[in-house]
C-alpha cells in the first residue's frame, strides 16, 4: 500500500491492522473507538520497544536480582500480556511486523540485517508513522531503526519526522568482542564491521561509536523521547522509543552502573526502566497521561547463549525468542468506557489468552487484491 491521504474512517482502519499486530484485536478496536470518539483530539501512541530482553526481565514478569518499579506502575495502571508473541525472534523481521502489520517475510525482511545492506524497508510498504502523520500526528524515532542503513531505508524517509539513533545493532562495530580479540592483521578482523555511526536526521552525528558513546544510549535516547513529548503536548504524536539495549554488548551510564545484584544486565534493566519513568513523567507533567498510549515490549526473547549477559526467559520451552514480555497502559477514563462497551473485554489486568503478533491482522480487501495480484 503507498502512503496516500487517508479519510478518517480508512485511517483508523489502518491504524487498527497495524495496530492489532501489536495488541490484539480488542486493544486495537479500543485504540481505534479512541480515536473516532474525539477526533479534534487523537491520542498519542508511545512504544518503547527494547532489544533483546528477557520475558522474565520485568518485576511483573519474575525479574530477579534487580528493580523494575516504573514499569510495575506501568503494569498496574495498564495491562500485563503474559501469552505475547511478536512476528518473528529477531531484530529486523520483529520490527519490519512491528511497524508495517505485515508478516516480515511478506515484505522482504528476514533476520537480522547486516551494515551496508542492499536489503531494507520498501519505500511500497506503509509504516505507522506514514499512517498517523497523515492524520497531523508529530512522529519520532529515537534508537534501534535496523531495516536498512542506506539512505532509502532510514526512518525520515518512512514517515518519522525526528530520528536520532543507531542504525543497527550495537555490536555491529568494529570493536566487536569477536574482533577485538584478533590480532590488529587479521583477515577477519579487516572483513569485520564498517565504524558504527549514530544518525541525528539523516546526517551522521557521531561518525565512530565508542564505548564510551555506548554508554550514554540509553540516557540520550531518553532525553530525546522526552524533549519531543514536551514540544509536541499540544498535537496528537508518535513516538518510538527503541532502545538499543539489553542488546550485547551491554553499556550503561554510571549513574547505574554497580547498582544491582545481577550485575551489568540488571543495571542496563534498571536504566530501562528509568527511561519507561522518565517518559511517564513527562506524559504527567504535559498532562497527556489521559490522552496517550503506551506500549513496553521487546524485539524478541534473549540471548541465552550470553550467560549472565543475557536476560532470563523462564518459560522452558521453545518459545523463549519468540514470546516477549509486553505491557500496555491506556487512558482510564476511555478504557473504562470502551470496557463496558465490549462487555469488560479490557477490564482484565492479565490478558494471559495468545496475542501473536500478526496472527490477528485482518485480511483486509486491499491486501487480498496485493496477493492476488502478486501472485
Ligand atoms: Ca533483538
Amino acid at each position: 500500500m503507498r502512503a496516500r491521504v487517508l479519510s478518517l474512517s480508512r485511517l483508523l482502519t489502518a491504524m487498527r491492522l497495524v495496530l492489532a499486530s501489536v495488541l490484539g484485536w480488542g486493544m486495537a478496536a479500543a485504540f481505534q473507538s479512541a480515536c473516532a470518539a474525539s477526533p479534534g483530539a487523537l491520542p498519542n501512541l508511545v512504544i518503547i520497544f527494547t532489544d533483546d530482553q528477557g520475558y522474565a526481565d520485568v518485576g511483573v514478569f519474575g525479574a530477579r536480582g534487580f528493580k523494575t518499579p516504573n514499569l510495575d506502575r506501568l503494569a498496574a495502571g495498564g495491562r500485563i500480556f503474559r501469552n505475547f508473541h511478536v512476528a518473528q525472534p529477531v531484530c529486523s523481521a520483529s520490527r519490519a511486523g512491528l511497524l508495517t502489520g505485515c508478516y516480515p517475510n511478506r515484505i522482504g525482511i528476514h533476520g537480522a540485517l547486516g551494515p551496508r545492506s542492499k536489503v531494507g524497508i520498501s519505500s511500497n510498504e506503509t509504516t505507522l508513522a506514514e499512517l498517523v502523520k497523515q492524520r497531523g500526528y508529530a512522529t519520532a524515532i529515537f534508537g534501534k531503526w535496523h531495516l536498512g542503513d542506506a539512505p532509502q531505508f532510514l526512518p525520515l524517509r518512512h514517515g518519522f519526522d525526528e530520528y536520532f539513533g543507531l542504525p543497527y545493532s550495537n555490536d555491529m562495530w568494529p570493536l566487536h568482542p569477536d574482533l577485538v580479540k584478533l590480532p590488529p592483521n587479521d583477515e577477519r578482523r579487516k572483513r569485520g564491521y564498517p565504524d558504527l555511526v549514530m544518525f541525528d536526521g539523516d546526517k551522521i552525528a557521531i561518525p565512530q561509536v565508542t564505548h564510551e558513546d555506548q554508554n550514554q544510549l540509553t540516557t540520550w535516547y531518553t532525553q530525546h523521547a522526552v524533549k519531543f513529548i514536551e514540544k509536541n503536548k499540544e498535537r496528537p504524536f508518535f513516538l518510538y522509543l527503541a532502545h538499543n539495549m539489553p542488546h550485547v554488548p551491554l553499556h550503561v551510564s554510571d549513574k547505574f552502573r554497580g547498582h544491582t545484584e545481577r550485575g551489568l544486565y540488571g543495571d542496563v534493566i534498571e536504566e530501562i526502566d528509568w527511561s519507561v519513568g522518565q517518559v511517564m513523567d513527562a506524559l504527567r507533567r504535559s498532562g497527556l497521561e489521559e490522552k496517550t498510549w503506551v506500549i513496553f515490549t521487546s524485539d524478541n526473547g534473549p540471548w541465552l547463549c550470553y550467560g549472565d549477559h543475557a536476560g532470563s526467559a523462564n518459560l522452558g520451552d521453545l518459545h523463549f525468542r519468540q514470546r516477549s514480555l509486553a505491557l500496555l497502559w491506556r487512558p482510564r477514563r476511555l478504557g473504562l468506557s470502551i470496557a463496558r462497551r465490549q462487555g469488560h473485554l479490557l477490564g482484565r489486568r492479565h490478558a494471559r489468552a495468545l496475542r501473536h503478533a500478526l496472527a490477528w491482522t485482518h485480511p483486509s480487501r486491499h491486501r487480498v487484491q496485493r496477493h492476488a495480484d502478486d501472485y
